[in-house]
């Protein structure tokens, strides 16, 4: 749903910077002979030419659009050259595409902030920039002025003829202008330089669009291309937006977009204009009324954050019409090679900038024949990232294999086993989201986070558990690439959504989540009541120990943010807190996990749990002889306590003198080696020497 955000001032300076036909360029600085040609890249399957996926202005004069194929493309436009898209694994490879929207992105971050938005747009914020050049070298002063600045468009201006550049030249040097216009002619003089330099260093054109906030920058980028910018000045927005049909805003294709038009007869974005907020709300819900009461009068006020690199990876493929993928095998020979793809950017993510991502997602998009039903979509999942290409495709078969049996239903699911049974997968993709940074100068967290990797065994994925339907990601938070196969406008409809607060529930830390979910799933009836009341708390009581050993106080938030929804949202609002801490909050949580589930594991081989608690056992403690797996958790977990840490010069020889010789013994050797606690026999009873009086 579309966030209402205020405008935050009327001042700023944002640019919308896209690269024109971005993949043939690429291709085009590989293959010079193909510059100022017709040309086309086109998809990895060749049936029919290939799928085109970019087409050169050169091409698109002839009438060659991105829907078609190549044969089709040939007959409009004999001479067009089709490159086909880059090979790895049998997909599209877009590692080329990939660094070269970084080299762009490099160039363009030299002036301000700067938002990667996909793998060939970026946002600007050029305010600081536009101030400066206003103070220092305001247009109105300049003796000359670039071509590339004169070739400008600026809305609203009749741009009739031969005296077009004149008008603009004129528009972007007044002295009598208002100061947001002066901002934005200094913008258009910013964004002109950088796309020079885009182009000399890259030899790639872009076109750009210059407003005071996102939406209009982006809306102008694409109206005059390629290599040209448009500016958006305040007196234009409401022309601008009386003219554009509602269906081309963002976030208005879709479904909202439709009842807008259906249900309240609105045919362009200026047309909501006569609808008062509260009747917008009235139709659409406090959140998206203020939304569209905004948009309709080109108020935004989101910020652009920054980020050079990309919030998520993604690997995707489609397999159309006949290719679907029936068999389980078969699904799990592409997942391989979609992991490896995966896991190899997340490695080379981690190496180079040092970012770790914590959530996998697996996206399908299925078919049943013979159902009724066949509107259901396949189910997102998700569950925590583990590092690794085997643990990664491990993962994401559970995933896939939860997903199958929800998408299928369980009675289906059992009969069809491996069978094929009338389902067919058409996409497939797994994504890593979630992804952050570690902080530099933070050199032996990464050793710890790979010993972490290697060295332990962490949690094993079962389908039972830590499998959470898949969060709606916004296309642009998505960011999954499109492998040449999959657009994103294609994979976001198969994005479920989980009915639970998925904000609040992604600010834990993934671990936490995972533990929540642990205790969420679909356990027997006794199990379930483990988690949520006695199991409480023993994590209480393990985190209390790993407060006082570390000092911790950032665990006891964490612990105080559980135990009330409260609390978890003010643990969301929290985000803020700097990164390391939630880095090693990670990693503690990461620690707390490995000791719960090795507990849960060893439960089956450790019949007397109660022998080896800190405390003795009483008589009808349900930890003793009972079959409480709750009790038995319960004791496992306290065995992971630094336990009866006495020093020995802290016990009194006295009193230790009046003991049996042989628990003396006994004693001696436990505190003598205090570094191997767990290595003395304890089941003599020695404890009840130290517990208050009335336990004796
Ligand atoms: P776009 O920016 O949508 O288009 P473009 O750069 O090719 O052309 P334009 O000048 O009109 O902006 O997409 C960027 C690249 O993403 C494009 O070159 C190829 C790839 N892409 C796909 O692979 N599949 C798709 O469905 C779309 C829309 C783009």
């Amino acid at each position: 749903m579309p966030v209402s955000r205020p405008e935050l001032s009327d001042s700023r300076v944002i640019a919308h910077v896209d690269m024109d036909c971005f993949y043939v360029q690429v291709e085009q600085r590989k293959q010079q002979s193909l510059r100022g040609q017709p040309t086309a890249v086109v998809q990895y399957n060749s049936w029919q030419g290939g799928g085109l996926i970019a087409v050169s202005y050169e091409a698109r004069k002839f009438g060659v659009k991105r829907s078609m194929r190549g044969d089709e493309a040939k007959k409009v436009c004999p001479e067009i050259h089709l490159v086909q898209v880059p090979v790895a694994r049998g997909k599209a490879d877009l590692n080329s595409y990939r660094n070269a929207g970084s080299e762009v992105v490099t160039i363009l971050s030299r002036r301000g902030r700067c938002e990667r938005a996909s793998i060939d747009e970026v946002y600007l914020d050029l305010t600081i920039a536009a101030e400066a050049m206003l103070v220092d070298n305001p247009p109105e002063c300049l003796e000359t002025i670039s071509e590339e600045v004169v070739k400008s468009h600026v809305l609203g201006l009749e741009e009739d003829g031969s005296n077009a550049r004149e008008k603009v030249g004129h528009w972007l040097t007044r002295s009598d202008a208002s100061r947001r216009d002066k901002l934005l002619a200094c913008g258009a003089f910013i964004v002109a330089e950088l796309r020079l330099q885009v182009l000399e260093e890259t030899e790639f054109t872009c076109s750009a669009g210059i407003a005071h906030n996102k939406m209009l920058a982006k809306l102008a980028s694409g109206m005059n291309k390629p290599a040209q910018q448009t500016v958006v000045p305040f007196s234009s927005i409401c022309k601008l937006l009386g003219m554009l049909p509602i269906k081309k805003m963002k976030q208005l294709g879709g479904k909202l977009g439709t009842s807008l038009q259906i249900d309240l007869g609105v045919k362009t974005v200026g047309d909501l204009l006569q609808f008062s907020e509260e009747k917008l709300q009235e139709y659409y819900g406090v959140n998206t009324g203020s939304w569209l009461w905004n948009t309709a009068r080109g108020i935004s006020g989101e910020e652009v954050k920054e980020r050079l690199l990309p919030n998520s990876h993604g690997s995707g493929k489609t397999f159309p019409g006949p290719r679907a993928l029936k068999t389980v095998p078969s699904v799990e020979k592409w997942l391989s090679e979609l992991c490896e793809e995966l896991s190899e950017r997340l490695q080379f993510d981690l190496e180079q900038n040092k970012r770790i991502a914590h959530t996998l997602t697996l996206h399908a998009h299925a078919y049943k024949s013979n159902d009724i039903d066949s509107f259901k979509k396949f189910p997102s999942k998700s569950c925590p990232l583990r590092y690794g290409t085997s643990k990664i495709k491990e993962d994401a078969l559970i995933l896939f294999q939860a997903g199958l049996r929800e998408y299928l239903g369980l009675y289906n699911f059992k009969i069809s086993g491996n069978q094929n049974s009338g389902w067919g997968i058409t996409g497939l993709s797994v994504s890593a989201s979630k992804i952050i940074a570690i902080p530099s100068g933070t050199r032996s967290i990464m050793n710890y986070f790979h010993n972490q990797q290697e060295t332990c065994p962490q949690v094993k994925l079962s389908s039972e558990k830590l499998i959470q339907d898949a969060p709606l990601l916004s296309p642009s938070e998505n960011c999954i690439e499109n492998g040449g196969h999959m657009t994103l406008q294609s994979i976001e409809p198969w994005i479920s959504c989980s009915e639970e607060d998925e904000e609040t529930k992604h600010s834990l830390p993934l671990d936490r989540q995972l533990d929540k979910e642990m205790c969420k799933e679909k356990l027997p009836d006794k199990e379930t009541s483990i988690c949520s009341s006695p199991d409480a708390e023993v994590y209480r009581g393990w985190e209390k120990d790993q407060t006082e050993s570390n000092g911790d106080y950032l665990t006891e938030k964490i612990r105080d943010s559980l135990e009330s929804e409260e609390g978890k949202r003010k643990l969301n609002k929290e985000k803020g807190m700097s990164t390391i801490s939630r880095y090693f909050q990670s990693q503690n949580s990461g620690d707390l996990l490995k000791v719960e589930h090795a507990s849960t594991s060893k439960l089956s081989e450790s019949p007397s749990l109660s022998d080896h608690q800190s405390e003795p056992p009483q008589e009808n403690s349900p930890a003793r002889g009972e079959s409480s797996v709750d009790a038995r958790l319960c004791s496992h977990i306290k065995l992971k306590r630094p336990a009866w840490s006495y020093d020995i010069d802290e016990i009194d020889q006295d009193v230790l003198n009046e003991l049996p010789k042989q628990i003396q013994e006994e004693v001696q050797a436990w505190l003598r080696p205090q570094k191997r606690p767990h290595t003395v026999k304890r089941d003599s009873g020695i404890a009840r020497y130290f517990l208050p009086a009335k336990n004796k």
